[in-house]
């Protein structure tokens, strides 16, 4: 693609336009545009948004908990965007949520975006793309950008590290969250949900987060915990006024900036990995790999192969 179509679909999409930001997106998640050029044009510019990953047991109730909080967000003059990475979606781009995904509060609202994405592409690819396309909607101006991903083992680390703060959202009576806090996904929360307060037993399920995080070398105060409803809307209001204090007071927020310094480091360092790795693959070494056969198994240590493969161009 020219850089001449690029710079038309940025500055139209910088300017907020819907077809241009999801042009960017598709872009990019097709190799039309590549990562580098785009960032060229978003960069500096994207930096005025506060991220949240929402993380937690499947059907918690994370995608009807964005859907609330969409309007109370937009009700004090902040815009919205969305990435849902869904992971048992075979599909990759241009689809909008669907009901699976129960975001319908934002369908007329020129100032919120939603953008699912399937996670179907290589392993670390689904994090990297989520980035850019949180990048992309910093750009085209939206203020709060959340990232929904179902903790299910490795998807809490990888969407902390791409965000300002992560909410991880437990349901009473689920169980799971007891093994999800053992395992270390504590020092990852910077915000508790409990969801699905309507039930009974969720007095309980704050009382016991909070005997997890007291009995952890954490500091405690630092992690809030909210207990909303969707379905009757209990403490929604709450958790949306202090996401967007979150907003308001980031750039003073230490520990926003620090994270941000380290997201940008690792972000670096990944690129160089993946410039080296592109680079080393010739077409000579690739056949190299494609040659190794049953026979190879029992004749040649894999350091060996690895010493020729080295030795090739
Ligand atoms: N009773 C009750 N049900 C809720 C609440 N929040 C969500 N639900 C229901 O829980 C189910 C799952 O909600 P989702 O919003 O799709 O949950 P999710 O965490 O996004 O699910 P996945 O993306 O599939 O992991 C739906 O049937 C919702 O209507 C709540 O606060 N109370
Ligand atoms: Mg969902």
């Amino acid at each position: 693609m020219s850089s001449k179509k690029l710079k038309e679909v940025a500055d139209k999409a910088k300017k907020n336009d819907f077809i241009s930001i999801s042009e960017l997106m598709s872009g990019i998640e097709n190799n039309i545009f590549s990562r580098k050029q785009v960032s060229e044009y978003i960069f500096k510019e994207s930096h005025e948004s506060l991220k949240i990953g929402i993380t937690g047991p499947p059907g918690a109730g994370k995608s009807s908990l964005m859907n609330k909080l969409i309007p109370l967000i937009r009700k004090a003059g902040l815009s919205v965007g969305v990435i849902a990475i869904d992971p048992s979606s075979p599909i990759t781009g241009g689809s909008f949520l669907g009901d699976r995904v129960r975001i319908n509060n934002a369908v007329n609202d020129e100032n919120v975006f939603v953008r699912s994405m399937g996670s179907r592409a290589e392993l670390g690819g689904v994090t990297e793309l989520a980035e850019d396309f949180s990048d992309i909607l910093a750009f085209s101006g939206k203020d709060i950008i959340f990232i929904e991903t179902v903790g299910v083992g490795q998807s809490e680390y990888s969407v902390s590290e791409i965000t300002d703060l992560t909410a991880l959202v437990f349901v009473p009576e689920s169980g799971d969250e007891i093994q999800l806090l053992k395992a270390g996904i504590l020092e990852l929360a910077d915000i508790f949900v409990v969801n699905k307060s309507d039930r009974k037993d969720s007095n309980l399920l704050v009382k016991s987060i909070n005997n997890i995080i007291s009995s952890t070398k954490k500091n405690i105060k630092k992690i809030p915990i909210f207990k909303t409803s969707c379905k009757t809307g209990n403490g929604l209001d709450i958790f949306a006024n202090a996401i967007v204090e979150y907003y308001n007071s980031m750039k003073e927020n230490e520990d926003i900036q620090n994270r941000q310094a380290v997201r940008y480091s690792r972000r670096i360092k990944t690129i160089i990995e993946k410039d080296i790795l592109k680079n080393f693959w010739s077409e000579n070494r690739l056949s190299l790999l494609e040659k190794i056969d049953k026979s190879s198994i029992k004749m040649k240590s894999p350091y060996k192969i690895v010493d020729e493969i080295k030795g090739e161009k």
